[in-house]
């Protein structure tokens, strides 16, 4: 097919293709190893004794390089994880995860079979969804979250599944309690609803004018709000919303005026931060993949498999070079009670430099179990805290433990953020 390209700095800006206009930006190819290097990085993050992470597969597929054995792999872990967990541990995004990596490997997410069962993907996504409606009724709230309802929907849209475009329009509607987490507009969440309602006016069957007409105003209200947090070096939210936020403003590009957003600006910010390994966490990896690709979530049902080439070899990884001793740091960590103030309790820990938060937490408790006990629990994002000193966190009354530095909420997990030498560390049961 002839098109005609035009560049900035070496990315792709806009390109006509004989069908029309194409637009968009994608790494160039002097570029294209930092993208591989993402991909291997993902690759290597595996841990053959967690659970295996849709969301990597997902963006393998999406990238323009492919290892096939790695990929058939996964693929076959996360059937036998699926065939697994179906009965029991699930929450609906996560199905919905599954069905999009299924579907991005050209393989049925109707049919997925290991250890001589066989079940069906988007039907156990409704039955979920429907789950999930019935605990907003009675809770006024999800039994997750509306990114996960986002992706819900956007599976099921994929899947063409049972789903009332009506209904899906009204879950997804304009409402502060559904796109706002602790105060602040969730552009993660924002993301996946466009994605989410992009497809739904994109695919199957056309929609009565009302139901588009709502769908749309829904989209731009999104959009608008979404552009609301981009900052001057174009990032948008923050630097792990951004890769969620390019793919839904690509798709998008009728709600947006003119000038209103560079993608080109944002990738190249983008590029900084990959630069820096910001994009260390394999989760974080796999959410920035596809924009980088020029590529989005929307595009899984367009993938052709038997054209994918061979050509991302791995070698083993290195061994990271033996660590000498490094020194001590001293850090000031506090564990309190946000909501309903009925502790606030500090202590000076030792860690050695370049430790993680987590190592912080895992010290303080050592000391002083009565008042640094913790719990957590093991999510594609790393140790997710669940609770301190006997306190839980509880969906339905949307509290959590937060954590900050200087009074200032993280944007890493505990698993990942790294302390230094003077840090007041806090973690601060709160309301989101
Ligand atoms: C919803 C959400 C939350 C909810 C989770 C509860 C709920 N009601 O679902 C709340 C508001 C409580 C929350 C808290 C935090 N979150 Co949050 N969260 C999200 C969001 C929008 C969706 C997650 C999701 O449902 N994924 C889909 C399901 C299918 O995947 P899952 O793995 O099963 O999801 C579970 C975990 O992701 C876990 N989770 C949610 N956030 C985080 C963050 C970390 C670091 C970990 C380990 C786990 C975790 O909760 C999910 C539901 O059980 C993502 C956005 C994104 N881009 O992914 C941010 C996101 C994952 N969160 C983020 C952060 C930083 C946090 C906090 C560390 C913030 C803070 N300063 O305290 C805390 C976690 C602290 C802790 N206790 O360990 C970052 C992580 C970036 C990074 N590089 O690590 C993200 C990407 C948002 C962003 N753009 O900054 N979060």
């Amino acid at each position: 097919m002839r098109s005609l390209v035009i560049t900035l700095a070496g990315h792709l800006l806009l390109c006509f293709t004989p069908e029309g206009l194409c637009q968009g930006c994608a790494v160039s190819k002097d570029e294209r190893p930092l993208v591989r290097d993402l991909q291997k990085k993902m690759i290597y993050s595996v841990d053959p004794g967690a659970p295996p992470n849709p969301s990597i597969l997902l963006a393998l597929r999406l990238a323009q390089d492919h290892n096939k054995k790695t990929e058939q792999d996964m693929l076959n872990k996360l059937s036998q994880d699926a065939v697994k967990r179906a009965a029991s541990s699930f929450s609906s995004g996560q199905v919905a995860l599954h069905i999009l990596a299924q579907q991005a490997s050209c393989s049925d997410p109707r049919r997925v079979s290991a250890s001589g069962s066989t079940i069906n993907l988007v039907q156990l996504l409704e039955q979920k969804l429907e789950k999930e409606l019935q605990n907003i009724a009675i809770h006024d709230n999800p039994l997750t979250s509306f990114y996960q309802l986002s992706l819900d929907v956007l599976a099921l849209c994929q899947l063409n599944g049972c789903l009332s475009p009506a209904n899906a329009s009204a879950l997804l509607s304009p409402d502060d309690k559904k796109y706002y987490l602790g105060g602040q507009f969730s552009v993660d969440t924002a993301a996946v609803a466009v994605l989410a309602q992009v497809c739904l006016l994109t695919t199957g069957q056309p929609l009565p004018p009302k139901v588009s007409e709502k769908i749309r105003q829904n989209v731009q209200w999104l959009v608008n709000k979404m552009l609301e947090k981009k900052a001057s070096d174009g990032l948008i939210g923050n630097i792990y919303s951004t890769g969620l936020a390019m793919q839904a403003l690509s798709v998008s590009s009728s709600y947006l005026k003119p000038r209103a957003w560079s993608c080109p600006q944002t990738l190249s910010r983008v590029l900084v931060a990959i630069r820096q390994d910001a994009f260390k966490n394999p989760m974080a990896a796999s959410q920035i993949l596809p924009s980088l690709e020029n590529r989005s979530y929307l595009d899984v049902s367009r993938l052709n498999c038997s054209m994918d080439p061979d050509n991302l070899p791995l070698s083993t990884p290195r061994p990271a070079p033996p660590t000498s001793h490094p020194p001590s740091i001293r850090v000031m960590y506090t564990a309190a009670d946000g909501v309903n103030h009925t502790f606030s309790d500090s202590i000076q820990v030792t860690v050695p430099q370049g430790s993680v938060f987590f190592k912080v937490m895992v010290v303080a408790q050592k000391r002083d179990p009565r008042k640094f006990s913790f719990t957590y629990t093991q999510s594609s994002w790393g140790p997710y805290i669940t609770s301190v000193r006997g306190l839980k966190a509880d969906n339905n009354q949307r509290t959590y433990w937060q954590l900050l530095s200087n009074g200032v909420p993280l944007n890493q997990g505990a698993g990942d953020y790294i302390v230094s030498n003077g840090e007041r560390l806090e973690v601060r049961f709160s309301t989101y």
